[in-house]
């Protein structure tokens, strides 16, 4: 039996095995033997070939357009950035990655326009694995649907889920520490609903005999698995609505209703006119908040403070990662930091590489001789 024959009959098993208390371990066994499986699926055909894509990563952070074909990806991306994305009225005129650059806050974003995700990868043209690294990458993803064809979201995500792509959650709460013996240790800091034999013969299937397991949330068997194979991405997004010039007034709670039978909120969904530049403003101001970029002001010696172009740091990131970003002698040559603002006790705060920035601080870096 093939590898496909294997996985088909595992999925088979799993959607026609009631999951209950006692069927639990085995739907545990079998998932993760369905995500080993497929893992070396992907790996055997990779290896045959497959130029893919080499969009390398520019600017402060990457966000990726994700759609179907004639969505209006590329005249969004035209419409946002400096790129000149060929617009077509027919199906699959961008079957390259088309960069751009929008200016925002003064960060540097970098969108990238990939090609019509589904019928891409069904059909090889535009090379769907290819296209969901591109996604892969990304730092968040921008689905863009059209305001008439609102279901497209779903196969979207699926197909992103699908290719080890987790949105809008956080990276499970497991960790392993591989052991010499003793078996598999389970060490759960909440109360879970999986059993610790459940648990046991997921790791099992994942090839752990001897380790530590340390579990901090209440997760399903799926989530355990992503904490096991730990090769899945964890990416927020953003809906955006396209061709809202196109909503006759008495249309619109019939779009609203479409999107909430998604489970997406109107209200947290951004509608656009890419054609008309319409909402554009709120969908940049949108990206730069699910990114989590912040701006850090450099106080540069003897030419005062640059308020013109910050240093654009992830939320959460310290001075170590400023003078990662900046480089050369701040890197190799630190000594002290002066910080003012919001992260700041008091104006002109001596902290040193793990004092936590945030969003429009004055920094100034110390550096020895
Ligand atoms: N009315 C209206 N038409 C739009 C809007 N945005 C895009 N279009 C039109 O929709 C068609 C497809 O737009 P594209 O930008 O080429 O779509 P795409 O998503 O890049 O398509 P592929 O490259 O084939 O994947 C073009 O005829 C656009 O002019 C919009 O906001 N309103
Ligand atoms: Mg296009």
């Amino acid at each position: 039996m093939g590898l496909e024959e294997e996985i088909q009959e595992l999925e088979e098993e799993i959607a026609t095995t009631p999951y209950n208390k006692s069927t639990e371990a085995h739907i545990g066994r079998l998932k993760s033997k369905l995500a080993e499986k497929k893992e070396k699926l992907e790996n055997q055909s990779s290896a045959g070939g497959g130029t893919g894509y080499h969009v390398e990563k520019h600017g402060d952070a990457t966000v990726a357009l994700v759609g179907f074909p004639s969505v209006g990806k590329s005249t969004l991306l035209n419409a946002m950035t400096n790129a000149d994305s060929e617009v077509g009225s027919y199906e699959f005129t961008t079957l390259d990655v088309n960069p751009g650059m929008l200016q925002y806050n003064g960060a540097n974003i970098q969108m990238l326009d990939v090609p019509g995700l589904i019928e891409g990868a069904a059909s090889g043209r535009g090379g769907g694995q290819e296209v969901l690294s591109v996604v892969r990458a990304a730092d968040l993803a921008v689905f863009v649907l059209s305001a008439f064809e609102i279901d497209q979201y779903e196969r979207l995500r699926e197909e992103l889920y699908a290719n080890k792509i987790r949105l809008d959650q956080e990276p499970p709460r497991v960790s392993i520490t591989k052991k010499g013996k003793g078996g598999l240790k389970i060490n759960a800091s909440v109360d879970l609903d999986i059993s610790e034999d459940a648990i046991k013969g997921v790791l099992r299937e994942h090839d752990y005999i001897n380790a530590d397991v340390a579990i901090g949330e209440n997760l399903d068997i799926d989530r355990l698995i992503d904490g096991v194979m730990d090769n899945r991405e964890y990416i927020p997004s953003v809906v955006t609505v396209n061709k809202a010039d196109l909503i006759d007034p008495d249309y619109l709670e019939t779009v609203n209703d479409n999107l909430r039978a998604h489970d997406i909120d109107p209200d947290d969904a951004v509608f656009i006119s890419a054609e008309e530049e319409k909402g554009l403003d709120a969908l940049a101001e949108r990206i730069w908040e699910e990114l989590g970029l912040m701006r850090i002001y450099m106080d540069k010696p003897g030419r005062g403070v640059d308020y013109e172009e910050p240093l654009v740091l992830f939320e959460g990131a310290t001075v170590e990662d400023a003078c990662h970003k900046l480089g050369g002698e701040f890197e190799d040559r630190f000594r002290f930091a002066r910080v003012s603002g919001p992260s700041a006790k008091h104006d002109e705060q001596q902290v040193g590489t793990d004092h936590e920035l945030a969003d429009e601080d004055v920094l100034r870096l110390i550096t020895r001789k």
